[in-house]
């Protein structure tokens, strides 16, 4: 128990000011993801910084988040290179700000429904391939600055 105590101690140390991932954030503003889903084609290709609160990182590697608007629930990730950064479970529920390349990624319904099954498989959800019924268009930010926000 007291080896628990000293263990958990550390990790809030760890956690006390922002966590900084990558690279430095290089624009001075950050959009709301409602206002980048509003409008992502005309920003694909370009540098976005975007914040909002993060609702859900990958299980597997850390090498996605979900953000979402405070007062919204619909999700843009944030994809970042396996193994240069590596986002931390912990960043569930807190704001954190992204900076990267927004992205575009067409998907047949076949390719669609092997992303979700695949993503459901290791975050462990539940996964209704009657759900997709058609092909996907996805945006997502290419991450090369994460700060995690505390
Ligand atoms: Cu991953």
């Amino acid at each position: 128990m007291k080896y628990l105590a000293i263990a958990v101690t550390a990790a809030s140390l760890a956690f006390a000011a922002d966590v900084k991932l990558g690279k430095p954030l290089t624009l001075s503003q950050s959009s709301t993801v409602a206002e980048v889903l509003a409008q992502p084609e005309t920003l694909v290709g370009k540098t976005v910084q975007v914040k909002g609160k993060v609702t859900e990182v990958c299980k597997m590697m850390g090498c996605w988040m979900a953000l979402v608007d405070p007062n919204t629930t619909k999700p843009l990730r944030i994809k970042v290179n396996d193994g240069v950064i590596v986002i931390p479970k912990e960043a569930v529920g807190k704001m954190a700000v992204a900076e990267g390349s927004l992205t575009r990624i067409q998907l047949t319904k076949e390719q669609a429904i092997g992303r979700a099954k695949h993503e459901a498989e290791e975050q462990g959800r539940s996964f209704d391939a009657s759900k997709i019924t058609s092909g996907q268009t996805i945006y997502q930010i290419q991450g090369n600055s994460i700060v995690i926000q505390n």
